[in-house]
């Protein structure tokens, strides 16, 4: 699909499934750690699991827990390139998680029909978050694939903020969509996870970017060195090392007068580019 057709579409019906972008080998990979993730997560009482008992388990920050295996998640060609086009602007992740739906008869009392993004933009150029769903596996009606209600996002409303007319409530689909696909959709389409019906596992990768003057739900330029140097320079923007705002210094008076810096963040290295 080239990128004319993905903007187009995800204009019009606010998503877009695009098959075959990512391998069979390398939605293993990232589900094998996942499964370690979730049993390590199991032992640590610190941790709680948000929605557990309501058929949904939800892991966020893969890429602090494991980087070397998630952040090849975060800023692939298509992505990236599609991202710019609709954002016209710098954006940065706001998070990125991994969610399963899971068989339960509690469906329903967890995350109901609901929009991501803060502000329900009626306008496309407007948008302020876009949301990127990896499928680890196949993504059906039965495994509770995500419900989405196509062209939702021009409605200009918060959907978990009103009471919806249940004429309306009726029109959503389920994604179908094959391991390995990825599926863009607005901040502002109303969505829900589906109904497990199956028990059948359905693991995705949830990216979720902003424009970058967004406050972002974990700050990731606090990753600390060590992940710091496993990023590239595209990466560490995504992160938002170049949208930090800048200090005031109170010896010279004054502080920079960008909060988005426009230079080249090859040679800094971690100390020197938190201290703006
Ligand atoms: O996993 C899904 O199908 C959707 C999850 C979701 O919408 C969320 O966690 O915000
Ligand atoms: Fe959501």
């Amino acid at each position: 699909m080239e990128t004319k057709q993905i903007l187009r579409k995800i204009k019009n019906d606010g998503y877009c499934v695009i098959g075959n972008i990512f391998s069979n080998k390398e939605c293993l990979n990232y589900k094998e750690s996942l499964i370690k993730i979730q049993n390590k997560l199991k032992k640590n009482k610190y941790f709680k699991g948000e929605a557990d008992d309501k058929g949904q388990v939800v892991i966020r920050d893969l890429v602090l827990r494991d980087p070397s295996t998630f952040l090849s998640t975060i800023n692939k060609k298509i992505i990236n390139k599609t991202l710019y086009k609709i954002f016209n602007d710098q954006f940065i992740l706001d998070n990125c998680m991994a969610s399963n739906s899971v068989k339960t008869n509690k469906y329903g009392t967890g995350y109901t029909v609901h929009i991501d993004s803060h502000l329900p933009a009626e306008k496309f150029n407007n948008t302020t978050d876009v949301v990127i769903l990896i499928c680890l596996d196949d993504f059906s009606k039965e495994n509770g694939s995500t419900k989405i209600w196509p062209r939702s996002h021009l409605s200009g409303i918060r959907a978990q903020n009103i009471k919806l007319n249940q004429q309306k409530l009726k029109n959503f689909k389920h994604i179908k969509a094959k391991k390995g696909s990825i599926v863009f959709f607005l901040g502002h389409l109303w969505h829900q996870i589906g109904k497990n019906e199956n028990s059948l596992d359905r693991w995705g990768i949830l990216c979720h970017y902003k424009r970058w003057w967004i406050k972002p739900s974990t700050d990731f330029t606090k990753c600390g060195k060590k992940i710091f140097k496993m990023l590239t320079e595209d990466q560490k923007r995504i992160f938002g090392f170049n949208s930090i705002s800048p200090k005031f210094n109170f010896k010279k008076k004054s502080r920079p007068l960008k909060t988005l810096r426009k230079m080249s963040l090859k040679n800094l290295n971690y100390k020197q580019i938190l201290n703006y």
